[in-house]
């Protein structure tokens, strides 16, 4: 193994890091991108052709280039894809992707070069955006230099390709993952396949963890990186992770690829937040057609309600889509069920992260068909789902402003008697789902019971744009169209800016906090007596 020097030889500065903590990401919304499909450094909107699985061009100043893009949609942080060098030209393509990583000290030329990706870092800091940056220590990835493994059972590399890994016992003796049920072969055998094998990182060898502490430090410095987003980490041993996470120094989310939340939680302290993939697979159940089961979102608690009931809110992200499954939209082209599926992922627990391309409407498959190019779509800003989406992140800061205990009171769910409705309260906002679909016949109703808001209290559902005013009794809420509704008092609106300006109203101080007063003891009843 040689030592790492490589990260502060640089010479542009990045900007320090905005001491990006766990508490800090909390009130952060998320907008994920592959760096290759993001955009292009002049703009040039170069065909892509993504079964190719080869490099379509994107790169960091790309991304530079297209900060009011994202930031116009409300979101204050990017996730990257992972940015050394990678092995090209495999079985299975090139590693634009980024998780084919072949040397950990070397930045990928691919995207840019180390001043670009500093001065990604900056143009996100001088907004006030964060930077987190995509991060691969499981595995390498190489192409063998022998055919076939026998006698001795085991492929071979030219390790000198790797760095700063360079030998194979910095690696695990060979052996596919067979078994995801056994703990043992998930963290020491490889994944991959025969086509493309990824050699296993010897996590239980000191020097190689402790070469992985230093070179995530390392890393973290030299480009002010304010959070990591970390692969694979149900395959490296549990407590492996504690002293990584400390060395990042930064809000960590780990990547468990699970639909067992009681799996997925045990991460959350390992590793600072995970992935909410068990949500995940209760959100295609849910939303995925207008047959769906909704129940699956009401009955299965999350990683973060099994970690701890206090402070859900940093404890994973909350995504509907990534780079590793087919995109919502290749489910079902039904708009209402895809706004439906898009708000759940806003107004509740979690970090919210959106996948590129979906405000675009992109409605790629399996992988490698989920990774489109994003000019191809002009980045055209009046789209529905770009409207959308700034709608989302518009009410979920706004809830934010109006409600100090927004971000650490778990929501809950509010029990409705039709199957095809749900209601999730996380004041001051009320969520209000359905997946009836947008060809249905008739709409459903929601009740609303009394004391969830005051009598009196005007709301504004942001996805319409249309009030209504809660009676002694509470109030029942008609469907339009199968869309969801996200309710918020009008008196939490700002008449400057965000969703639906038109309709806030001007409410004393007072009285401001006496609704949001209201709203955190109700919400702390039905929690109780509800799911969360
Ligand atoms: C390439 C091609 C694909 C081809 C494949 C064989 O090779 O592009 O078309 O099918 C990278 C690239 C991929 C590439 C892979 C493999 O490398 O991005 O394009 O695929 O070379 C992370 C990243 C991911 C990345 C890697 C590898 C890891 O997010 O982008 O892929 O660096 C496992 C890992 C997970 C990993 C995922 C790809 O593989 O755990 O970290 N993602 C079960 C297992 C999971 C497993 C999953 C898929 O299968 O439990 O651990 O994920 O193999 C549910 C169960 C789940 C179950 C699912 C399928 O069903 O609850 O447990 O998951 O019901
Ligand atoms: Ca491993």
């Amino acid at each position: 193994m040689r030592p790492s020097f490589i990260f502060s030889s640089l010479l542009l500065f990045a900007s320090p890091a905005l001491a990006a903590s766990a508490a800090d990401w909390s009130t952060r919304q998320i907008y994920q991108l592959v760096t290759d499909r993001f955009a292009t450094s002049n703009n040039s909107a170069t065909t892509c052709d993504t079964s190719l699985r080869t490099y379509c061009g994107g790169s960091w100043k790309g991304i530079i280039n297209h900060l009011d893009y994202i930031q116009g949609m409300g979101f204050d942080a990017v996730w990257i894809s992972p940015v050394v060098k990678n092995v090209d030209a495999t079985p299975y393509g090139d590693g634009y992707h980024g998780y084919w990583s072949e040397d950990i000290n070397t930045i990928s030329s691919r995207y840019g070069s180390t001043d670009d990706l500093k001065a990604l870092s900056n143009a996100l800091h001088e907004r006030g955006m964060y930077l987190m940056i995509d991060i691969v220590i499981n595995h390498f990835a190489g192409i063998p230099t022998n055919t076939t493994t026998s006698p001795s059972n085991q492929f071979t590399f030219d390790y000198s390709r790797f760095n700063p890994f360079n030998m194979a016992d910095d690696f695990h003796a060979q052996c596919f993952i067979n078994d995801y049920t056994n703990q043992t072969d998930v963290e020491q055998c490889w994944l991959g396949d025969e086509k493309l094998p990824l050699p296993d990182l010897n996590t239980e060898d000191d020097a190689v963890v402790s070469a992985l502490s230093s070179w995530i430090g390392d890393l973290v410095k030299a480009y002010a990186v304010d959070g990591v987003r970390i692969d694979t980490v149900k395959h490296i041993r549990h407590d492996f992770w504690s002293a990584f996470t400390k060395s990042a120094g930064v809000w960590t989310l780990g990547e468990v690829l699970t639909d067992n939340a009681t799996y997925s939680a045990q991460y959350i302290g390992a590793v600072d937040a995970v992935l909410d993939y068990p949500s995940w697979y209760n959100l295609l159940d849910a939303f995925g057609t207008s047959t769906g089961n909704l129940s699956a979102l009401t009955l299965n608690p999350s990683p973060a309600a099994l970690a701890s009931k206090s402070s859900p809110t940093s404890l994973t992200g909350v995504f509907l889509e990534n780079h590793d499954q087919p995109r919502f939209a290749s489910h079902t082209s039904d708009v209402a069920l895809i706004k439906n599926a898009m708000s759940w992922v806003f107004v509740g627990d979690g970090v919210p992260i959106m996948y590129y391309g979906q405000e675009q409407g992109y409605a790629g498959g399996a992988d490698p068909a989920n990774r489109e190019a994003l000019w191809l779509s002009g980045y055209e800003t009046n789209k529905p789902l770009v409207l959308y989406a700034s709608k989302l992140t518009s009410a979920r800061k706004l809830a934010i402003a109006a409600n100090k205990t927004f971000i650490s009171t778990p929501a809950s769910w509010i029990n409705q008697s039709d199957p095809s409705t749900i209601a999730l309260s996380k004041p001051p906002l009320l969520s209000l789902f359905t997946n009836v679909g947008s060809n249905a016949t008739s709409q459903p109703t929601w009740s609303i019971p009394a004391g969830l808001y005051e009598a009196n209290t005007t709301l504004v559902d942001v996805v319409s744009c249309t009030r209504l005013v809660v009676g002694e009794d509470g109030v029942n809420v008609t469907a339009m169209e199968g869309l969801p509704k996200v309710m918020i008092p009008a008196s939490m609106l700002k008449k400057d800016g965000g969703a639906c300006p038109a309709l806030a109203i001007k409410q004393s101080g007072a009285t401001r906090r006496s609704v949001v007063g209201v709203l955190s003891v109700v919400s702390a009843v039905w929690s109780v007596v509800t799911l969360v």
